[in-house]
């Protein structure tokens, strides 16, 4: 083992708070959904009973309607806004209302494996429940997030992208009002440079949503007619549909022949939709602003995510893989979140500029799913000498590789972990 595996496990077991792991101490002081996913996948190399341990404090928080929410607030903390009294939510584990990206069935399939491989007599018992709710979180997704069957699901907030402040939500925050009934304290920027934050105007329109969709009692039909952020996204479509195809391939080998068929028809309807928004101008995959009816331009990392989850033709990866090594040009860390040519670009804030580790993770994946094999390497070279270099941050600026936000981040270590096995 070399060191930097033996400090990525310490920094999981340093933000071990009981079965589930904070993305990093203080910034981040609850579960995360999309975090927890990703920090499972690095348990299963490893320890596979508390990777199976992740997933199932994880559902602990999931609603009645199959909703596994973006937070789950097991203990109490005052170092994070906002917190459960904002959420208004009413589930017996505290929660807050909205969900992340469906990571969940990735990381489920990778644990079940990684049990059957290791001898686990129970595998079976001990991947059915977590089944269960991945079924049940999908359903959930097609029915309240893509009522009209169009197969791209959509967000009603910036916050279920995981990409909190990209400038793809430029345009449609705008539309949405700052006022709101909460006071805002911010905790965020106690603890990480404001200028690595999203800003205060965001923080408004973040909480605005907050107490529309508590007004709606979090009902996910109401929500959908009064929602004034609502986009059809392709990163988490995307994501969706790639754990949509492990839960296939689960569901097949945990004998539940029916449900795998359901999925392959929620998947099937996914894919033909995710390729319908590839556009051939630009180069890559677009979300849609379903309040303007309008294509999303603002370019992001999301446009590339659907190589996760399709296998394209050789015109689309040529151009596509043409755009990714533009926008990788001249950086230390590649993938930016958004090219340094935009006018949105910000090299250290957020989800506006920075590279990182665990979208890396997808891209990666994406590419050697379709025979870009030599781009994989090198992004997954790039990623892992960026933390050798600066070590297990949130994430990195792409000009200078500089480390930035949260440290000792747990992502980042899993991610971390997965790159630096022996490629594919
Ligand atoms: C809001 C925990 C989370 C990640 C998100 C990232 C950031 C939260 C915040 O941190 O979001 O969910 O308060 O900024 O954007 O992707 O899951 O690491």
């Amino acid at each position: 083992m070399n060191d930097f595996i033996a400090k990525a496990r310490a920094i999981l077991k340093t933000n071990d708070r009981g079965g589930y792991t904070v993305p990093t101490d203080r910034l981040y002081p609850f579960q995360w959904n999309w975090d927890s996913a990703f920090v499972a996948m690095g348990f299963a190399g490893y320890d596979v009973l508390r990777a199976y341990r992740e997933l199932e404090r994880l559902v602990e928080g999931q609603w009645a309607d199959g909703m596994i929410p973006h937070i789950v607030f097991h203990a109490p903390s005052d170092t994070y806004f906002p917190g459960p009294a904002v959420w208004r939510t009413s589930h017996s584990v505290p929660t807050s209302g909205i969900t992340q990206p469906p990571v969940f069935g990735m990381a489920l399939k990778r644990v079940h494996d990684a049990a059957v491989a290791s001898g686990l007599e129970n595998a079976v018992q001990r991947s059915m429940p977590l089944f269960e709710a991945a079924l049940a979180w999908h359903r959930w997704w097609y029915a309240a997030r893509d009522p009209e069957g169009t197969g791209l699901v959509a967000l009603l907030h910036p916050w279920e992208s995981g990409s909190d402040n990209s400038p793809a939500w430029d345009l449609a925050m705008q539309r949405v009002p700052t006022t709101t009934e909460t006071v805002i304290v911010r905790k965020d920027t106690g603890h990480v440079d404001a200028s690595m934050r999203p800003r205060d105007e965001d923080y408004k329109r973040f909480i605005h949503l907050v107490d529309t969709y508590a007004a709606c009692g979090w009902d996910p039909a109401r929500q959908w007619e009064v929602a004034p952020f609502k986009i059809a996204e392709v990163q988490t479509t995307a994501i969706l549909l790639k754990s949509g195809e492990e839960l296939v391939v689960l569901a097949r080998a945990l004998g539940r022949t029916a449900e795998a068929e359901e999925l392959q028809a929620m998947n099937s309807r996914s894919r033909a939709a995710l390729l319908s928004q590839w556009r051939p101008k630009l180069r890559r995959f677009v979300s849609r602003d379903l309040v303007s009816g309008e294509d999303i331009e603002a370019p992001t990392q999301a446009g590339f995510v659907p190589l996760l989850a399709l296998d394209l033709d050789r015109d689309i990866l040529t151009a596509a893989s043409a755009e990714m090594t533009l926008w990788s040009d001249g950086m230390q860390v590649a993938f930016p979140s958004t090219p340094k040519t935009y006018s949105g670009f910000e090299a250290k804030r957020y989800w506006r500029g920075p590279s990182w580790a665990i979208i890396n993770w997808l891209l990666i994946d994406g590419l050697n799913r379709n025979g870009l094999t030599e781009m994989a390497a090198e992004l997954r070279r790039s990623t892992i000498g960026a933390i050798e270099k600066i070590g297990f941050a949130e994430y990195f600026d792409p000009i200078t590789g500089e480390g930035c936000g949260g440290l000792d981040f747990s992502w980042t270590a899993a991610a971390y972990m997965e790159l630096s096995k022996a490629a594919p």
